[in-house]
């Protein structure tokens, strides 16, 4: 008798075709690095929920400068964040599968830093190395696989770097788009724990507390209940679609929209990691997701990681559909 492959083997057989086709077609990667720091504009934090818009050509230049700011992650905690662009999360990146983004990573920061692309296959001794403060690194790598995903700080300890504010979110388009129009949002959830400085009213990490994973605050977009006093604005009967990035560097999201379900979602934004009728979306740390929802009434829908210690702690904000 003839032995048939199981479906589950023909499906690692045709996996392992498609990325070794993509590897064979890259380039390897290199990186250099260079003394001396580059100009970066700072990233505006009210941009930090919307998608850019895709550029013309196919080579997506991303400008990035570490910068030691002070930022305000919950009413009256001003916190001195470790950031990308002076931002907590960096800036949002949008590309499509096949396009070459290229990296300046430049540092002004006080101490060494580097970055980690979950969306990239790159050797990380190579592209994801510490970088010392007054120098700059310069890599290119192409984007294979398209979905939402994590960016982040990887230099040792990594718990404090994320916990500190060096992360963001890359959103690589299917070739074909995503489907549908619809109004479309990018939330990074992350969590902090502050203490107070020693010398001053502001904030910084405590490690300890990292350790723990005791956070005081989570966040959509890095400021605590920043969506519930400023509503996201969603149209009744238009279909809307959120790119959630959970950061960590800890806790998972269980991003929940209260008041309606997710019609679909892709696991880490990969439309073929299709999920449909979805109460609530399992974010781990690292990781990422697509929901698409349509509300058919006006109203006020809370969306919330339905952890509800985190909600609580600032993880919480409000669609108000008109
Ligand atoms: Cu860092």
């Amino acid at each position: 008798m003839r032995t048939l492959p199981t479906l589950a083997a023909l499906v690692a057989l045709a996996s392992f075709a498609v990325v070794a086709t993509s590897a064979q077609t890259l380039a390897p990667v290199t990186a250099q690095v260079s003394k001396g720091t580059v100009a970066v504009p700072p990233t505006d934090p009210a941009t930090l929920d919307r998608l850019p818009p895709l550029p013309r050509g196919h080579i997506v230049y991303v400008r990035l400068a570490l910068v030691d700011k002070v930022v305000e992650i919950a009413p009256g905690i001003r916190y001195r964040a470790w950031t990308f662009n002076g931002a907590v999360p960096g800036p949002v990146i949008h590309a499509r599968v096949g396009d070459t983004i290229d990296v300046t990573l430049t540092n002004t920061a006080s101490m060494g830093h580097s970055i980690d692309f979950h969306a990239a296959l790159a050797p990380p001794n190579i592209a994801y190395q510490t970088i010392e403060p007054g120098t700059t690194l310069h890599f290119r790598w192409v984007a294979t696989s398209p979905g939402a995903f994590l960016y982040h700080c990887g230099t040792p300890p990594v718990l404090a770097h994320i916990s500190n504010g060096m992360y963001g979110a890359i959103v690589i388009d299917p070739r074909a788009g995503w489907g549908r129009h619809a109004q479309s949002f990018v939330f990074v959830q992350s969590e902090f724990y502050p203490k107070r400085a020693a010398d001053s009213d502001e904030y910084e990490g405590d490690l300890a507390k990292m350790i723990s994973g005791t956070a005081q605050v989570v966040t959509f977009n890095g400021d605590a209940f920043r969506y519930m006093t400023k509503p996201l604005h969603i149209a009744v009967g238009r279909p809307v679609r959120v790119f959630v990035i959970d950061a960590g560097p800890s806790h998972f999201s269980a991003f929940h929209v209260v008041g309606t379900l997710f019609q679909r979602a892709y696991v880490d934004g990969n439309p073929k990691n299709l999920l449909v009728g979805l109460q609530t979306l399992a974010i781990p740390p690292g990781g990422g997701a697509v929901a698409e929802f349509t509300v058919l009434q006006a109203g006020k829908y809370p969306f919330v990681t339905h952890a509800f210690g985190d909600a609580d702690a600032g993880a919480l904000g409000i669609f108000d559909a008109k």
